[in-house]
């Protein structure tokens, strides 16, 4: 359903938040439900490697094709890691300015697909102009330990007051389009539910968007109406800090923040509404999850918004990074997700089946152990999994 890309959905709106109470609390259930135990040996033969470099709030990971580590730093400085994670070996200049209040800073960080012809690295992060800051996207030739032809291709409008709600990821299509996730930047409570913010085609606040990597618009995108921001894909998004492409698909999966509860996994198709701030599993921080009536729209997503895949509730892990496994030391996690989590410190393996709900969701021990905050999932070139943590640390998870 996509009833509200058009204006004329007000009503249906109106009725669906009439409608939202106590009965939609058995749905919840559902999904719950929904979150099967699975199976905790295989999860479990996995062991966790604190690696030696010592990093800045390292935010974003990509894999130079030699195995060294590009790493961004949350007030602005990308460097590069030794193969083996043992130290930084250089910083990287050129980045752009950033802003590195509250959540914002340096964000993400992607290789072009043609990288190894013509090394573009992608940047996204937070920047201040007029009315306060936004999401922007960046990128630069990488010579050397420098960036090079360093061209902003993307900017989130309007820029607001706030610190909260940057996102954001960066993620490739085999099509070499990519695409950008934004978040909210808290101009939406749930508290007060609006549709002129998130909900608002015009304004790149919490949306998805696809670009060419030139930053221009490509065939293809949904439409949204003569208003909507170029290049819009998806909106109704809070704040997304994971996302991956599912290996052999166009297909964005996320994770995003939910507000007191109600974090999400998302399979974020075309011109697709997901929910946020008028349907959310999450409540006010001020309200207590067992109030089931403090759930925006009752917490249902359907059939006005896409549903979410899985979410936590009553207490939020706060996800970041994301990551399809799909390499050969695990075979049997291929096609699997990986979800950092920084408030719930630890990484999520989440299981999918063929029409992508969700079979399993357990926490990795060996990460639990640890007790980080996990910012960045990536597979590295050998097939182990690489983890940022807020406290400076790249953790290798491996049998
Ligand atoms: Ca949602």
């Amino acid at each position: 359903m996509n009833l509200l890309q058009h204006g004329a959905a007000w009503a249906l709106l109106a009725a669906a938040l009439a409608a939202c109470g106590p009965a939609a609390t058995p749905s919840i259930d559902a999904h719950a439900a929904a979150h099967s135990a699975g199976t905790g040996a295989a999860t479990g033969s996995a062991r966790a490697s604190v690696l030696g470099a010592t990093l800045s709030r390292p935010w974003g990971l990509a894999f130079l094709p030699d195995g060294r580590m590009l790493v961004t730093q949350k007030e602005g400085t990308l460097v590069i890691v030794r193969a083996d994670g043992s130290a930084v070996e250089a910083q990287v200049s050129g980045v752009p300015a950033v802003d590195s209040g509250g959540q914002g800073g340096l964000l993400d960080v992607t290789l072009d697909p043609d990288f190894a012809s013509d090394p573009w690295v992608y940047l996204s992060y937070a920047e201040s102009g007029d009315g306060g800051a936004g999401t922007a996207l960046a990128r630069g030739r990488l010579v050397g330990n420098a960036l090079a032809d360093v061209t902003v291709l993307w900017r989130q409008q309007p820029k607001v007051r706030g610190g909260n709600h940057f996102g954001s990821r960066i993620v490739f299509r085999a099509d070499k389009t990519l695409y950008l996730t934004l978040g909210d930047r808290g101009q939406d409570s749930p508290s007060s539910p609006s549709a002129a913010h998130t909900q608002d085609p015009a304004r790149s606040l919490g949306k998805v968007v696809r670009l060419n990597r030139d930053g221009s618009i490509p065939a293809g995108n949904p439409a949204f109406g003569t208003t909507a921001v170029p290049g819009l894909w998806s909106t109704g998004h809070r704040n997304i800090q994971g996302a991956a492409l599912r290996p052999g698909s166009d297909e964005l999966w996320v994770t995003e923040h939910g507000p007191r509860g109600g974090d999400e996994l998302n399979r974020v198709l075309p011109g697709r509404n997901y929910g946020w701030p008028l349907a959310s599993y999450g409540c006010p921080y001020s309200r207590s999850q067992s109030e089931p009536g403090c759930r925006p729209g009752g917490g249902t997503h359907a059939p006005m918004f896409e549903e979410p895949k899985t979410t936590w509730q009553p207490t939020s892990i706060a996800p970041s990074g994301l990551v399809f496994y799909s390499g050969d030391r695990w075979p049997e996690w291929r096609g699997q997700l990986f979800a950092g989590a920084l408030a719930g410190a630890s990484l999520w393996r989440i299981a999918l089946d063929a029409n992508g709900a969700v079979t399993v969701r357990e926490e990795v021990p060996a990460v639990k152990a640890l007790g980080k905050r996990i910012r960045d999932v990536e597979q590295g070139p050998d097939g182990w999994l690489y983890l940022l943590s807020d406290d400076g640390k790249i953790v290798r998870l491996e049998r």
